[in-house]
């Protein structure tokens, strides 16, 4: 710890435990002292560290190749992103493969901007994304530009013009924000860094109906909410709305690369031509054999039923908490936070000093996001102790 802090920029100041080894919901550190993983790496690990076909996927394609850049075909990239769009379900046949949720993100922003100007017909220059307060997308100068959080981006300036901001999980709010030159609205289906902020039933369908009606492009952040942590493949499957453009990445990494990709349409993503943007690694041979195994195990261990059930019971357990400094349980899935009355890390230290790994966020919300392949004897052992310690 002593070194990092040497040499290390201190963008984080990290829990004082040391990592160093992992497999399925256990991380162990360096004394071999046993955890829970309540992150998930927030939300890039729902297979579990190390799932062995995943693992074993790279290890193959190792013995292959590793990187060609764009510059050139690779065998895997093609058939990774026709599975995706498989997953991804109807209303997607196109994407773009990138690396981080950041990168995705900004791929988004460049797509829908230029959507506007090439096809909406909107002046040059004079786009207009909506946003909503307490987003998370990214840590790059035009998305934290758009943030609300002044430690995100305090001194960061200036930032990129053309996104208002509007309150999340408002309708009318969005309805009035759009003009004429709205290209786009970005949120979030849950918003996690914000303190997992559950928006009401039919916000998703509410919103689709008023961007369809506006010509205003609907994407949707599933960087953290999907692939089955919300219960479902996708958050969007709950209220059975297809967004027009979805970022997505972290768990399409399955905990070992940074993998991240936009989906779309090919009528929005044609405005993608030969030299318009790429990266160095995005859809390397690499990112794809994982992308690809990434999938396939959270088909064939149907982590989203398992998401739905054990989350379900994991929300109803922790309301069972009959203490006052308990204010609101909240979450989907296995995407669930737990919000005090009360300053969250004493807690969240107590819960370390019993194997439990979990972070608080702005202080009085504990998140609680275990990898969606924990069992049910681990989860109810979990239980056991946020209920001796925030019950208490
Ligand atoms: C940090 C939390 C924060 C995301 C959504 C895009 C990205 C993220 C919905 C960008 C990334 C990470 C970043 C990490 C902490 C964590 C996080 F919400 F998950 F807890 F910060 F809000 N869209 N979220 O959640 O993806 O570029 O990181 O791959 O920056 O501290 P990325």
């Amino acid at each position: 710890m002593a070194i990092e802090e040497e040499y290390g920029a201190h963008n984080y100041h990290p829990i004082p435990v040391v990592i160093a080894k992992a497999k399925g919901p256990w991380v162990w550190d360096v004394e071999g002292k046993k955890y829970l993983d309540c992150l998930s790496a927030y939300s890039a690990v729902n297979q579990g560290h190390l799932h062995p076909k995943i693992v074993q996927a790279l290890k193959d394609q190792l013995e292959n190749v590793a990187l060609t850049s764009r510059a050139f075909y690779n065998d895997r990239m093609g058939p990774y992103l026709k599975h995706l769009l498989e997953i991804c379900g109807k209303g997607f046949d196109m994407a773009l493969p990138m690396n981080t949720g950041a990168e995705a993100v900004e791929t988004a922003i460049k797509m829908v901007r230029r959507w506007g100007y090439e096809i909406k017909g909107v002046p040059e220059g004079k786009s207009e994304i909506i946003v909503c307060a307490n987003n998370f997308h990214g840590r790059t100068t035009t998305i934290v530009g758009f943030s609300t959080d002044p430690d995100a981006n305090t001194n960061f300036g200036p930032f990129t013009p053309g996104f208002k901001i509007i309150p999340f999980n408002d309708i009318k709010a969005l309805e009035t924000a759009i003009t004429n030159n709205t290209v786009a609205f970005l949120c979030e289906p849950i918003q996690g860094e914000a303190g997992v902020i559950v928006p009401s039933n039919g916000y998703l369908k509410q919103i689709r109906e008023i961007c369809t009606r506006n010509n205003v492009l609907f994407v949707l952040d599933e960087i953290q909410t999907g692939f089955c942590r919300t219960g479902k493949m996708f958050c969007f499957q709950h209220e059975g709305i297809t967004p027009d453009v979805l970022t997505l990445g972290k768990a399409l990494g399955g905990g070992l690369l940074p993998v991240s990709a936009v989906v779309s349409r090919k009528e929005i993503m044609k405005v993608f031509i030969p030299g318009s943007h790429g990266s160095t690694f995005g859809g390397f041979p690499l990112a794809c054999v994982v992308g690809e195994a990434a999938l396939n195990v959270l088909v064939e261990e149907k982590l989203d039923v398992r998401a739905a059930e054990l989350g379900e019971m994991f929300i109803t357990e922790l309301k069972k908490i009959n203490h006052p400094r308990i204010k609101e349980v909240r979450g989907k899935g296995l995407l669930v936070a737990v919000e005090l009355s009360e300053k969250a890390r004493p807690f969240t230290e107590q819960l370390i000093q019993n194997g439990i790994l979990a972070k608080e966020t702005h202080d009085y919300v504990i998140r609680f996001a275990p990898p969606l392949v924990i069992s049910k004897e681990d989860l109810n052992w979990a239980l056991d102790i946020i209920k001796s310690i925030l019950g208490k």
